[in-house]
């Protein structure tokens, strides 16, 4: 975009009520008509921070950076700028927004003084202004995503019961059997065996709690009528896998040869593969078609930002295109009829290429941790308030996938989120149309149990109010706090 161009821009967005342009640039500078009043920040990945902010609040970094591969887009961890993940919004006094959105992988907006600044990391793509009405403005942009990038297939997603949120990695083929009989007739398509049926992160075969074999505990949840899904972190390995220590040439590496860190978890560096190693890409394909052989059609693909994450790659290519070919391979190797939930991954580049999408960070069986917010200003770590907040600023991707919101919790055991809190997350899991627990029956009272049923089947009607407001079935639900 030419320089000379820029007054003209500001005019008319001065004199237009709703409008918009399509531009092209490596960078585009938007120098704004007024000082906004809010920032819409959108994270990198599914649990990176999203939400409008006070542009007169400062940002802190989150911490620790040891974390940052795995919680936000670590090339920008530390910019002390107002600044967002392919697009950038601005909400002025009158309430009215500015988004500039990249319909393009690779590309961060930042807020610079009275200048809203995008930058292709590669190359130049094109970009969509377009101010108005909040609403509008971003169903805009997610139009011309879904022309550029194309959209999943819509419709209700499977009803999931999923291992994690109550046993965690505490899992053996007993406990889940035990768990798939006690479900009886509650009205979930899906049984997901989630984190900890796998030898390491790495090598995707099961461990000794799973004796029986992966293909046999798929058999048994068909028996019941359901889908087998599985979890898996396939761009993932950790120093201790096999992975790691046979193939370290199929490392993500720096300038220097050095591993690149994807962060810490399961008290363990993280590495990232290589995507466009030609070993690694037929390696993923044949783990794919692995689990699928095992009889499993419902897969959670996990810490998929890992494929991104910026470093010297065998092919020469941008960091988010290099994940977007490496997904699509996944997703080809999978097959049609498999359902792929993208987990832990960069949202523009994964669209079209997966069934759903987490939106938001883990919740947990606690509202909120005040050393999370006050200390390390860390907004991505597992908790229901975290979880809520990002979601909620992203049901604008609705048109484009199906957005999980993650589990919601019915039981009374082993959690401290009150009545209340617990209600405004199953709000949002019919908002979002995405239903799944892990409360493990045998965990719930009768009542307990009457109001999951009651949840699972229940068809209400949805209308929106508000940036935070929204009535179910005639019944006002406000998100705002
Ligand atoms: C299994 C889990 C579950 C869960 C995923 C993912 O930033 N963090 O500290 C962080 C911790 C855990 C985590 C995500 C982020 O959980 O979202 O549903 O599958 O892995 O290990």
């Amino acid at each position: 975009m030419s320089q000379n161009a820029l007054p003209s821009i500001t005019s008319t967005i001065l004199e237009t009520a709703r409008g918009e342009r399509l531009l092209t640039g490596t960078t585009v500078d938007i120098p704004l008509p007024q000082q906004p009043r809010r920032f819409y920040i959108h994270g990198w990945q599914s649990w990176s921070l999203s939400a409008w902010v006070d542009v007169e609040r400062p940002l802190h970094p989150p911490r620790p950076p040891r974390l940052h591969p795995m919680q936000t887009d670590p090339l920008y961890a530390t910019d002390p700028s107002h600044h967002g993940s392919w697009l950038g919004a601005v909400e002025f006094a009158d309430e009215r927004v500015l988004l500039l959105g990249a319909l393009g992988t690779d590309a961060h907006v930042r807020l610079d003084g009275n200048t809203l600044r995008g930058h292709y990391e590669n190359g130049s793509g094109e970009w969509l202004l377009a101010w108005g009405e909040e609403t509008q403005v971003f169903a805009r942009y997610a139009e011309l995503l879904g022309e550029r990038l194309e959209r999943s297939k819509q419709g209700n997603a499977p009803r999931v019961w999923c291992s994690w949120y109550s046993y965690y990695t505490h899992i053996d083929e007993k406990r889940l059997r035990r768990t798939l009989d006690d479900l009886g007739d509650l009205p979930f398509e899906v049984f997901q065996v989630d984190d900890g049926w796998q030898r390491a992160i790495g090598d995707w075969e099961p461990n000794e709690k799973f004796p029986s074999g992966m293909a046999d505990l798929a058999k048994r949840i068909r028996e019941t009528g359901r889908t087998p899904g599985l979890w898996l972190a396939p761009l993932l390995a950790t120093p201790t896998s096999s992975l790691c220590r046979d193939h370290p040439d199929w490392l993500l590496r720096d300038e220097s040869g050095k591993p690149v860190s994807a962060g810490f978890n399961w008290g363990q560096d993280l590495f990232a593969l290589d995507t466009t190693h030609p070993d690694v890409a037929q390696w993923l394909c044949e783990t794919m078609r692995r689990v699928r052989e095992w009889g499993y059609a419902y897969i959670k693909l996990d810490f998929l930002y890992a494929g991104a994450l910026p470093g010297r790659r065998h092919d020469n290519m941008p960091r988010e295109a290099a994940y977007r070919q490496a997904l699509q391979a996944l997703r080809e190797a999978l097959g049609k009829d498999a359902y792929l939930l993208a987990c832990g991954a960069p949202i523009i580049p994964s669209l079209g290429l997966c069934d759903a999408l987490r939106v938001g960070p883990d919740v947990a069986s606690y509202w909120d941790n005040p050393r999370d917010d006050q200390l390390l200003h860390n907004f991505a770590i597992p908790g229901t308030r975290n979880a809520i907040r990002t979601t909620i600023h992203r049901l604008w991707l609705r048109p484009l996938v199906r957005v999980d919101p993650d589990v919601v919790y019915f039981r009374s055991r082993d959690i401290t989120l009150t009545e209340s809190q617990k209600r405004r997350l199953q709000d949002l899991a019919l908002i979002c149309g995405y239903k799944a627990t892990s409360d493990p029956p045998a965990w719930l009272d009768n009542n307990e149990r009457a109001a999951l049923r009651a949840f699972l089947e229940a068809q209400p009607t949805i209308e929106r109010l508000g940036r935070y407001t929204f009535r179910i079935n005639g019944r006002e639900v406000d998100f705002s706090a």
